[in-house]
């Protein structure tokens, strides 16, 4: 049985459930969503998701950071609800950032790794975004910080896929750079004088984070939604100033990590005061997040994977498991903890419902309005789905405790049961053949072919040959090395 047909089979019974849920609530005036698209539907909530690069759950006090504290975030997990079962949408940035987008999981999604046969994929024409869906319902809408899903010239920029304005990065490789000397608005470059002293004036993320505060005050007095796809801790790893890091043992890379780390927290900060002053953070619903997990460097030093398996571009726990807080005052229960299982596949469809408008068909994700409001989450992910191309074919599907891992097609599955081995470090799948089966099918029937990769079993071709030049960096040999030291 197909689990994309039967969640197609209840998104219209979501969709009533959760506008009947937002109109009961107070969230939405009592009326038509056709009403609603006016200037004067300034009761629908507004939506910031911010959306940190790189950064893993074990940079974050709030999950149990070890080497410093972000208090503006362990604030909004106070004031709001902390997932403690969250995914980002992959394991690196561009097919994670398409599933936020689009609510199609990766087995679905136009990009499953960074690169591609066919070079950078730009989203077409006409893709149905979040962000097209809360435009065209009456919401402002503003990017900041990086897109990665179309350069200028292309159908995939962001103000062409249903943003008003998109500030910061469009190509990934140029967000790298954050001493640049041009940042690009609605792909019109904006040009900036480097010091060449490396000042907070010449760090991009300082006029991107301007850039956001001044989107929300710009639109306060109508419904908007603010992506703070802001690039700290993605490396390069520099920063102005690394305090109060400058004297830790660790590298001078980890020092500005953890710095970038800390620059996000006290941003974090600013936004919800921004939100405070203009009197408007208890209609607005604030996300915080990462695109994936931490690098492999900052495991060491930083136990910044939280003592979980693997790291960036690999689909065990550490490269996709995510921080998820969301805050709304009055609507979300503050202090609260939630274990549903949930990834960021299921944006669009709470956004649409928080917003009170139809939600796409053909997507992935589902709802989580009623969890956030406290209320039961009647229907929820049989599992979470995970395929990446990056460097190699891997494929992982999470099901109940159950986590189901494979390197390429023609390797055995690997099974762990996530309860009693949080780190899967015990592969179980000999004692459990009937489990295997069924995560094995439920992957072949999420997995659907896309033109622009490899076949799996051609990226298995590729693992071998690299393997055969014996590559240090070759991902098996980091794959099934031991977990990282706790
Ligand atoms: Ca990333």
């Amino acid at each position: 049985m197909s689990l994309t047909k039967n969640k197609r089979t209840n998104m219209k019974s979501i969709k009533r459930r959760g506008t009947f849920l937002a109109v009961m609530l107070g969230l939405l005036p009592a009326t038509s969503p056709a009403a609603d698209a006016s200037p004067q539907a300034d009761k629908k909530p507004n939506i910031v998701f911010i959306l940190v690069d790189d950064a893993g759950i074990g940079d974050f006090s709030a999950y149990g950071c070890s080497y410093g504290t972000t208090p503006n975030i362990d604030r909004l997990a106070a004031e709001g609800m902390k997932f403690t079962h969250a995914y980002s949408g992959s394991a690196v940035c561009a097919p994670s950032r398409c599933v936020l987008m689009t609510g199609q999981h990766t087995g679905h999604v136009l990009r499953r790794a960074n690169q591609s046969k066919d070079g950078l994929l730009s989203l077409p024409a006409g893709q149905a975004t979040v962000a097209r869906l809360l435009h065209d319902a009456g919401y402002a809408t503003g990017g900041f910080g990086k897109w990665g899903l179309g350069n200028p010239n292309t159908t995939g920029v962001a103000e062409k896929q249903g943003f008003d304005v998109f500030f910061g990065y469009y190509d990934q490789k140029h967000a790298h750079d954050y001493y640049t000397d041009y940042l690009v608005r609605n792909s019109t470059n904006v040009p900036y004088q480097q010091s060449g002293k490396h000042t907070w004036e010449d760090y991009s993320h300082t006029h991107i984070a301007n850039e956001t505060l001044k989107f929300i005050e710009e639109n306060k007095d109508r419904p908007f939604f603010c992506y703070a796809a802001w690039t700290p801790p993605h490396d390069e790893w520099v920063i102005p100033d690394n305090a109060p890091f400058s004297e830790k043992p660790w590298s001078e890379e980890m020092r500005n990590y953890a710095a970038m780390v800390a620059l996000v927290d006290k941003d974090v900060g600013r936004l919800m005061q921004k939100l405070k002053d203009l009197g408007i953070d208890d209609n607005t619903l604030v996300i915080f997040s990462s695109d994936n997990g931490a690098n492999d460097e900052c495991i060491e030093p930083l136990k910044s994977t939280g003592g979980l398996r693997g790291f960036k571009r690999m689909l065990y726990e550490g490269g996709i498991r995510a921080p998820f807080i969301a805050r709304m005052p009055g609507k979300i229960a503050p202090g609260t903890t939630s274990d549903v299982l949930t990834t960021s596949v299921d944006f669009m469809p709470t956004a649409a419902d928080l917003a009170g408008v139809p939600q796409p068909s053909g997507i992935d994700g589902i709802s989580i309005l009623p969890t956030l409001l406290g209320q039961k989450q009647a229907k929820q992910h049989d599992s979470l789905y995970f395929e990446i191309y990056e460097p190699y074919f891997q494929q992982s599907l999470r099901m109940g405790d159950w986590k189901g891992y494979r390197l390429g097609t023609k390797a055995p599955l690997e099974l762990y049961d996530l309860k009693a081995d949080p780190a899967e470090k015990q592969d179980i799948a000999a004692a459990h053949p009937e489990i295997v089966k069924k995560i094995e099918a439920i992957m072949l029937a999420e997995h659907t072919p896309s033109p622009h990769y490899d076949a799996p079993e051609q990226s298995e071709k590729g693992k071998k040959k690299i393997e055969k030049k014996g590559k240090k960096s070759s991902l098996p040999e980091l794959l099934n090395e031991e977990n990282p030291k706790p």
